[in-house]
């Protein structure tokens, strides 16, 4: 008898329906996270559209005749004005999943969970859960129950769902265990082949403010850390299973020093020996914490930059100024840990000077490289929205589903696109979008043969 008083097992085949390979394919942790909550009371089975492809999928849902459907939603778009959107992709997945069954179909993921009222109707689906899909768990255990979703978690219903003509329930935070299902298990060496990277979280949420950002909408704000044993013990179960390099995908890897210097100390006292990346907030990076991060095996910086002018960064809420990003770089450079900075030109706040100064600026950081990119693109729900909607940029009534791109109204959009360009034609560490294109299909070969683990930017640092 499970927790649930429940002993009857219900078929789900969650989908990963991102067919985004740049700049690398990521391992679709989204879906690999939920099925674990379904685990091991219910039939779980994967199906993921960049290793397993499309065309098997109708045979294989015919095979497995699944009770309910999941399809994790990762990207809306690229973020770059001239990118693709995806809504075309997950129509032709859902087309598939309609036609080989009448099971219901329940959307969620990242891309859902910013658009979940569009996307479900959009694709036509029955369902949908915005925020952690770790719930899907008590839409499951309500079907197994014969309960209505209303009647399900003890009457509560389940936090995030989305029914067509329907208000939304409430969030709630998902208090259950966290991590990579045994299901994912085949799809980890087939990630390894295919030249993808690996991933784990040590928390979610953040706290900051950043006027355009959307992650804490899609996490929330307050920080839940993952216990840290628990972590070290699933890098070394991916590593057996076959990782070679891990990405470590919280929002801010070092919002929380006490939990990662935690963390780094135990990937050092149990000797896991797995290199690793994460997204890098320059700021209270002292070199003594960076020495930490590499000897637990950080190999890559990824940082969140965006400008290298303060009144940009103070426009763009940042916590830090020039001077801290100056001191990160030099404390991790120092350590051995390659950099990459990642900038937003064309924000609030951004002058010709601003881009000057930061262009200006980066060329004085050495051995790094930079992926700049150009105007912003606008979330709902953010400050940026409301200083959009403020400036005319963009109707109150604009659902941003389709993307929209912010540019500073002191700024002209084709003069900043000209002027990025010139810098990367004189600097070959200032890339831009169409170069990133290019080295992700070469880092995708490199890695498929086996040669190179990691993001591989560091052969473009100067
Ligand atoms: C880490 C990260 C990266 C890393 C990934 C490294 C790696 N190896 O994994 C890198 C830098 C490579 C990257 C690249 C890109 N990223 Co990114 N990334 C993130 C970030 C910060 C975390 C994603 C993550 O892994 N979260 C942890 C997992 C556990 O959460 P999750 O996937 O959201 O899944 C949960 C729920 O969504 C839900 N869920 C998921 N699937 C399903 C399915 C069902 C059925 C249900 C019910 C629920 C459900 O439950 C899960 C568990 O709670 C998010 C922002 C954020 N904070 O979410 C952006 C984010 C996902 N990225 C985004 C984008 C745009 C991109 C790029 C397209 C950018 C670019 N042009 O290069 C690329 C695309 C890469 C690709 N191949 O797809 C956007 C997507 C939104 C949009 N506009 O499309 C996000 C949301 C950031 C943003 N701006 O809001 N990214
Ligand atoms: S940009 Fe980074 S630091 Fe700022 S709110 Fe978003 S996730 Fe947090």
């Amino acid at each position: 008898m499970r927790p649930d008083g429940n002993e009857v097992t219900v078929k789900v085949l969650l989908i990963s329906a991102n067919p985004e390979r740049v700049p690398n394919p990521v391992f679709p942790i989204g879906m690999s996270y939920v099925a674990r909550s379904l685990e091991p009371d219910h039939d779980v089975r994967l199906w993921d559209c960049i290793v397993d492809g499309e065309d098997g999928l109708p045979l294989a849902i015919r095979d497995f005749q699944p009770d309910l459907v999941g399809l994790s939603l990762r990207n809306v778009d690229t973020q770059r004005p001239d990118g693709r959107v995806f809504l075309g992709d997950y129509r032709r997945v859902t087309d598939l999943v309609r036609q080989a069954t009448l099971a219901p179909l329940v959307l969620g993921g990242s891309a859902f969970t910013l658009f979940p009222e569009r996307y479900v109707a959009e694709l036509g689906a029955d369902f949908g859960i915005a925020g952690e899909g770790e719930h899907l768990r008590l839409l499951v255990d309500a079907l197994a129950a014969g309960v209505t979703l209303d009647e399900a978690d003890g009457g509560r219903g389940v936090p995030g769902l989305v029914r067509p003509g329907r208000a939304t329930t409430p969030l709630r935070k998902w208090a259950g265990p966290v991590g990579h299902a045994g299901a994912s298990t085949r799809l980890v060496a087939a990630y390894e082949a295919c030249g993808g990277m690996l991933n784990l979280q040590t928390k979610r949420g953040c706290s900051l403010r950043c006027c355009y950002c959307t992650y804490p909408l899609v996490e929330g704000r307050r920080l839940r850390r993952h216990d840290v044993e628990s972590l070290v013990d699933e890098v070394e179960r991916l590593r057996d299973d076959g990782a070679r390099y891990l990405f470590f995908v919280d929002s801010v890897f070092n919002l929380d020093l006490a939990h990662t210097t935690a963390l780094a100390k135990a990937l050092i006292r149990r000797d896991v020996k797995m290199p690793w990346a994460a997204f890098i907030a320059p700021h209270r990076v002292t070199p003594a914490y960076a020495r930490l991060l590499r000897a637990a095996g950080l190999t890559h910086a990824e940082l969140g930059t965006e400008s290298l002018s303060d009144p940009v960064l103070a426009a763009y809420g940042k916590p830090f100024r020039v001077r801290d990003v100056v001191a990160a770089h030099a404390a991790l450079g120092a350590a051995g840990v390659h950099r990459a900075h990642f900038l937003l030109f064309g924000g609030p706040g951004e002058t010709r000077a601003t881009v000057e100064e930061t262009l200006a600026t980066s060329a004085t950081l050495p051995d790094s490289v930079f992926f700049p990119c150009m105007t912003l693109r606008v979330y709902p729900g953010t400050p940026l929205h409301r200083r959009a909607v403020a400036e005319g940029v963009v109707r109150a009534d604009d659902s941003l589903f389709d993307p929209v791109f912010y540019c500073s109204p002191a700024i002209d959009p084709a003069w900043l696109k000209a002027r990025l360009a010139e810098e990367a034609g004189r600097r070959p560490n200032f890339v831009l979008d169409d170069a990133s294109e290019e080295m992700a299909g070469l880092v995708l070969r490199a890695r498929a043969r086996g040669r190179v683990v990691g993001p591989m930017w560091e052969f473009l640092c100067r």
